[in-house]
Formats: C-alpha cells, sequence, structure tokens
C-alpha cells in the first residue's frame, strides 16, 4: 500500500489529503466502487470520539486535554448545587466536527457518594469510547482512586467493556525535582526510576499491566505522542479517526500515521467485500489483488 508522505501537519485538511490517498489508490476500480468507498470514508472520518477523564482535581485533567485536543470551546453541561455530575466539554475541532470529553465526577471524594455516583457511572459508560484515569506522578495516596475504580467503574465495565488507560501525569514532579532536564524536557534517571516505580505500583493497585499505564507532563509536552498512540491501538478500527482527526498534528507520531491509515485500509477493504457480498458485481479476484498490495 502507498501511503501518503506526512508529517501531519503538512497535510491539507484531512479529509482532503485521505480523500486523494484514496482515490489514487482505487484507481482500478470502477466508478461506483469508488463513490461508495469515499461515501464510506466520509462516515468513518465523521465519528465523533467520547473520552471520559477520570482523576482526583488538580491532577491535570483539562490541562492534558488542552495539549492533546486544543482549547476549550463550551461547557455543555454544568456543576449543580453541590452534587457534581459528569460535565460534558466539546473541544475545539480542527477538521471536523470535535470531540465530547467528559470530566467525571467521582475520583477522591468518601466512598458516600459513590452509591449516587453509580447510576451517573451506568448512564454514561455506553456513550464513552474511553476513558483516560490520570494519577499525578507525586501523589502517593492511591486509595480513594482504588475505591473509586472498583466501586465505580469496574462493575459497570463488565457490561460496556472500554478500554481504561491510567496515565500518571506531571512527571516533571516526580522527585528529584531538580533532576528533570529542562532542555530536553524529560526525566532525569532518578526520575525515571522513581517513574517506573509509580507505573508498577498502579499496576498492583489497579491489577492492570504496567503496560497499560504511560506517564506525561503535558506542561513540558512529555510523554504525549506516545500517549496517543496508545490511544489509537486500543480503540477499535472505526472509532480511531474520531480522535485522530481532532488531535493536534504535533501528538500524532509517524507511527501513530502509519498505524491509522494501515487500519483505514483494512477497514474499507471489508466495507467493499461486505457490498460484494451483498450481491452487487463480483470483484474477488480484483479486489484481493488491490487489497494485497
Ligand atoms: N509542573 C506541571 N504542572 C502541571 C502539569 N499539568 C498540569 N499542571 C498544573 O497542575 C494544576 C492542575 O491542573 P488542571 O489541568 O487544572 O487539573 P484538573 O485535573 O483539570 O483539575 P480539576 O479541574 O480541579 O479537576 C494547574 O496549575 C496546572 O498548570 C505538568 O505536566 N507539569
Ligand atoms: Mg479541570
Amino acid at each position: 500500500m502507498h501511503t501518503p508522505a506526512i508529517p501531519p501537519e503538512s497535510t491539507p485538511p484531512l479529509q482532503n489529503c485521505l480523500s486523494q490517498w484514496l482515490d489514487k489508490q482505487t484507481r482500478h476500480l470502477s466508478a461506483d466502487y469508488r463513490q461508495y468507498l469515499q461515501d464510506e470514508l466520509q462516515k468513518i472520518l465523521s465519528y465523533q470520539a467520547t473520552i471520559g477523564v477520570m482523576g482526583k482535581s488538580g491532577a491535570g485533567k483539562s490541562s492534558l486535554c488542552n495539549a492533546l485536543f486544543g482549547q476549550e470551546e463550551s461547557a455543555v453541561s454544568d456543576v449543580t448545587g453541590g452534587t457534581r455530575s459528569p460535565q460534558e466539554i466539546t473541544l475545539a475541532s480542527q477538521a471536523g466536527r470535535g470531540i465530547s470529553l467528559f470530566d467525571m465526577p467521582g475520583v477522591g471524594e468518601s466512598l458516600q457518594n459513590h452509591e449516587e455516583y453509580g447510576e451517573q457511572y451506568q448512564a454514561l459508560l455506553p456513550k464513552l469510547d474511553l476513558i483516560l484515569w490520570l494519577i499525578k506522578a507525586d501523589d502517593r495516596a492511591l486509595s480513594l482512586d482504588q475505591q473509586c475504580y472498583q466501586k465505580l467503574l469496574q462493575p459497570h465495565l463488565v457490561e460496556h467493556p472500554i478500554p481504561v488507560l491510567f496515565v500518571v501525569s506531571q512527571a516533571d514532579k516526580i522527585e528529584p525535582c531538580r533532576e528533570w532536564d529542562e532542555q530536553q524536557h524529560r526525566p532525569g534517571p532518578m526520575q525515571q526510576d522513581n517513574l517506573a516505580i509509580k507505573q508498577r505500583v498502579i499496576a498492583d493497585s489497579f491489577n492492570i499491566p504496567t503496560s497499560h499505564i504511560n506517564v506525561i507532563a503535558a506542561a513540558e509536552n512529555y510523554g504525549l505522542q506516545e500517549l496517543v498512540e496508545h490511544i489509537v491501538r486500543v480503540l477499535p478500527h472505526e472509532r480511531k479517526w474520531g480522535v485522530v482527526r481532532e488531535t493536534k498534528p504535533e501528538q500524532i507520531s509517524n507511527t501513530t500515521w502509519q498505524l491509522c491509515l494501515a487500519c483505514l485500509w483494512q477497514l474499507l477493504g471489508s466495507r467493499l467485500g461486505d457490498l460484494a457480498r451483498k450481491g452487487k458485481e463480483v470483484m474477488a479476484d480484483k479486489l484481493s489483488t488491490l487489497w494485497g498490495r
């Protein structure tokens, strides 16, 4: 498969770039099939992703969302009279319909409120594609996060299994802080060791593999490309572009871009296969030759 040579920041609007790419890739097909694929491409590209962002107050949720997706555009629902409810924020769209972020309440609060939040979570979870759970690098008190995960989230994940990625945030604040490399914007050697320990502690506390935990410092632009790559890897193919489309181009690594294109190609191939199976003109040989390239 030929892929468009990018850094994505040099692309015209994403839709145009991918539409031209698809046009080139499918030039051997009949006009009907090409149009069908272009329509499918637009459907895939216009998916609106919804991410739940969890973590104690001050964990760095807003900072991360702004670093990945841009400035806050509007708060759809609000915090009301002492009872917090999930707050939906639509972030400024780069090239499409925006991305919905839910600021999820409850983390860091006492268990007394969990029953009330439980119902809200049950209602919200089916709407979400992914949850990001932030824990500040220098926060040693994990027990409220842990209880919230076990009591509030885990029971609903059984019914609505969506990926949950843990994020160690504000990595520059882990001891010894003075070691942070201001030039390279990365942790020093002892900070790196301590961040690895932190990842292991979180993995043990939440019973997840360390590979599910990213380390970032949004204010330092550290670890953000890797986090985006991880998000894209865990999302189903048809939901990846809703996130990539809205992510700032500088946070999309070449690996992420290539991965998304390969998955898009696979997805379009299967859509075309579905169409052929539905009894339209059979082009099995031609299609398999084209898709095998
Ligand atoms: N040094 C450093 N500070 C950070 C980083 N990320 C966020 N902060 C700071 O941490 C504070 C809290 O960040 P927010 O993004 O507001 O945290 P939040 O989780 O949205 O907090 P709530 O909205 O209260 O739930 C702010 O003063 C940020 O500037 C980081 O990577 N490094
Ligand atoms: Mg916030």
